[in-house]
């Protein structure tokens, strides 16, 4: 096992540096520039916290992002040969835009696999620009994914709407939290984090728009639990958003499959009390 998936299960994040060329990245910003200038301004009122929400699947380009080898080596790198494709977002501050609130992106905390298993969903994160504090830069909690922290207790997720509006910045999800370190990275290096971990981002202070996409995996989709398989494949990002016809047939191979009769177990983004 290689330093860096070591560091993945442990931490539950690592960075692999360079991954995609300065060429690639300026074409990743036209193109998200292009989509997210396309939107109206209550996506951003909606949105303020993250600075914007839009699906990878609003542009059939982004298929070459998500099957393409930057991302695929690093998960081979990884030990990782065959990910499942999830879904994914374009999420935009723009200049002077507030800090994005503590959250982890996890959905399956009904099943007992979300306390014990080392590698369940994964995100990918790639930074158009380079990030520091100053900018926004991803901020996480080390092992969070598999550790209950003070965090995990005042985060209030029935107020979501409030939150991502950024309605009271006064509240626990915008504070410094117990043993948070920041993740700064050069535009074209690749974040990958467990799902489960707590993470946030600062507040874009810069004069600049600081685009990150954010793509979802699973690097071991056949070994997770069928009931597990059964939810992921009916929420499937690419498959509801029909996506899949212009992006076929390069998407084919990395859509999520389940043929099995378990039901799919209820959406959950909490963590239980399991969490320790
Ligand atoms: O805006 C960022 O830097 C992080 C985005 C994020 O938290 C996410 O995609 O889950």
């Amino acid at each position: 096992m290689t330093a860096k998936r070591r560091q993945l299960e442990h931490d539950g994040f690592c960075v692999v540096e360079g991954a995609i060329d300065w060429e690639n990245i300026e074409q990743l910003r036209t193109v998200t520039d292009r989509v997210i200038d396309a939107h109206d301004a209550g996506h951003f009122e909606d949105q303020r916290s993250t600075g914007s929400m839009i699906s990878v699947c609003a542009d059939a380009s982004m298929a070459d992002l998500v099957t393409g080898p930057p991302v695929l080596t690093a998960f081979g790198d990884l030990g990782f040969p065959s990910p499942t494709f999830f879904g994914g977002y374009i999420i935009s501050k723009p200049p002077g835009g507030p800090p994005l609130f503590w959250h982890q992106d996890w959905w399956g905390w009904d099943d007992d696999c979300s306390y014990r298993d080392p590698v369940l969903q994964t995100f990918v994160m790639i930074y158009l620009v380079d990030t520091d504090r100053d900018n926004g830069c991803l901020r996480i909690v080390p092992r969070s994914h598999l550790r209950r922290t003070g965090l995990h207790d005042q985060l209030d997720v029935a107020h979501d709407e409030a939150i991502r509006r950024y309605e009271n910045p006064d509240d626990p999800a915008f504070q410094a939290a117990a043993g948070e370190i920041d993740i700064p990275v050069r535009a074209g290096d690749l974040v990958f984090g467990d799902s489960r971990l707590l993470h946030a981002a600062h507040a874009n202070r810069s004069d600049r728009r600081r685009t990150v996409i954010t793509l979802w995996y699973f690097p071991q989709f056949e070994r997770m639990p069928e009931a597990v398989r059964a939810r992921a494949v009916e929420a499937s990002g690419p498959l509801s958003d029909g996506w899949v016809e212009a992006a076929a047939p390069r998407l084919e191979p990395l859509l999520p499959r389940y043929d099995g009769q378990a039901p799919p177990i209820v959406w959950n983004r909490v963590p239980g009390s399991s969490l320790r």
